[in-house]
């Protein structure tokens, strides 16, 4: 499964956002550090589902969207020179390792400073927090990278560069990765003629093919709106940024599992229930939240999700299904999986996906929707209803 990592400095929402994706019950509070011990849980990127299209309703989604499982790592907040043991420091960084990409959750709204503690509103300028968390990420593989490294580089000269990605492996570090990102910064192949600033841009690059990095620009409901523009100007600079309220997600989630309103995560509004069990502050705290998402169109907390998993890590939905007439599981379930694949995955792939077995009695596939065989190198679209037929 997909590993989203959610990083930041303290303070700035990242257990709220993690509980509003993942309903887990985690702590929040007003004050750094309050997360230790990684929060691991399930998150869901919003698809539109195949069986909005047919006559029957496949029971797997919510009015035609589908949520599809990925992982979510929600870990300690990071300070300046977290690399070198401050705060609470390297081992922590480690939490991140297995993330396919990192969401950075920033406070838009100033109202914490580096160390996370709670200062006048507008008086922290988040892009230095932007800067300071990148830094912190690059460094920490830095020190891996670093460790060993006379030995490391006389061995990649004699086996290759196999040797530098069996050592980063653990990373998530793939051995594509890192030859494109020597190619990136054109590094010298002869790795042991890097120089340190060689080592420390290598590990920059490296870091930024393997986890790719979207900011959440959090707590929008009360960021001033100069920090807000000032972060949006960041996708000149090659980010990706969306406006983020974290804890308007969460309240919306909360209102919703008690069924006081019908929310759907990712729409742009929602509808308040009459239920005398809703008092006035709470119909009151709706109602602020409801124009604030009619302003920003929506609390931007599943737009990130997706982005992250759709435009990132490129990733597309299809569906498997044994029965291709019917789109059903044998049990007659309809589009019962969805299934996350990088985007060019073949046929056979979705195979290996569904079982080792079936990947290896690969037959050939087929389209359910345009009732087409297709062979395994056939690659996958987006939203595509197959039928793998193997011998298996
Ligand atoms: N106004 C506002 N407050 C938020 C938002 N998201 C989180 N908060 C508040 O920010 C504070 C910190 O939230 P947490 O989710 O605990 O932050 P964290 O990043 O996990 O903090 P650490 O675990 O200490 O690193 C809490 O008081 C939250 O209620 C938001 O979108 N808007
Ligand atoms: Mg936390």
């Amino acid at each position: 499964m997909i590993k989203i990592g959610l990083a930041g400095k303290p303070n700035g929402g990242k257990s709220t956002f993690f509980k509003s994706s993942t309903l887990a019950n985690v702590e929040i509070a007003s004050y750094p550090f309050t997360t230790i011990d990684a929060n691991h849980g399930i998150a869901f990127a919003r698809s539109v589902c195949p069986c909005v299209e047919m006559d029957e309703k496949c029971g797997n989604c919510r009015d035609g969207f589908r949520f599809v499982p990925v992982e979510m790592i929600d870990v300690a907040g990071l300070v300046p020179d977290a690399h070198l043991g401050k705060g609470l420091g390297n081992e922590f960084l480690d939490n991140l390792r297995q993330a396919d990409v990192i969401i950075d959750v920033v406070d838009a709204s100033g109202s914490t400073d580096e160390g996370g503690n709670t200062v006048e509103i507008g008086s922290y300028n988040p892009l230095k927090e932007v800067d300071f968390i990148e830094r912190e990420l690059s460094m920490w593989f830095y020190g891996i990278i670093k460790r060993d490294w006379g030995r490391t580089s006389r061995k990649i000269q004699s086996d290759g560069m196999k040797v530098l990605a069996e050592k980063l492996a653990g990373l998530g570090v793939s051995e594509q990765a890192i030859k494109r990102s020597i190619d990136d910064v054109e590094l010298p192949e002869k790795t042991s003629s890097w120089k340190e600033d060689d080592l420390r841009l290598f590990s920059e690059t490296v870091i930024k093919r393997s986890k790719p990095i979207i900011i959440a620009a959090n707590k929008m409901d009360i960021a001033p709106e100069e920090n807000l523009s000032r972060l949006e100007r960041l996708d000149e600079r090659g980010y990706k940024v969306i406006l983020t309220s974290a804890a308007g997600e969460l309240a919306l989630r909360m209102a919703e599992k008690n069924d006081f309103i019908r929310y759907i995560p990712g729409d742009e509004d929602f509808e308040i229930v009459d239920d005398k069990r809703i008092n006035k502050k709470q119909l009151d705290a709706l109602e602020y939240i409801k124009n604030m998402m009619k302003e920003k169109g929506g609390t931007g907390v599943q737009n990130v999700i997706n982005t992250a998993v759709f435009d990132l890590l490129k990733m597309i939905v299809v569906y498997p299904v044994e029965n291709e007439k019917k789109c059903t599981d044998k049990d007659g379930n309809v589009l019962p999986d969805a299934f996350l694949l990088k985007k060019g995955s073949k046929a056979k792939d979705l195979a290996y996906q569904v079982h080792s077995d079936i990947g290896d009695g690969f037959l050939f596939a087929i389209d359910a929707r345009k009732k087409m065989r297709l062979g395994e190198d056939y690659e996958l679209k987006e939203n595509e209803i197959i039928k793998i037929v193997s011998s298996r």
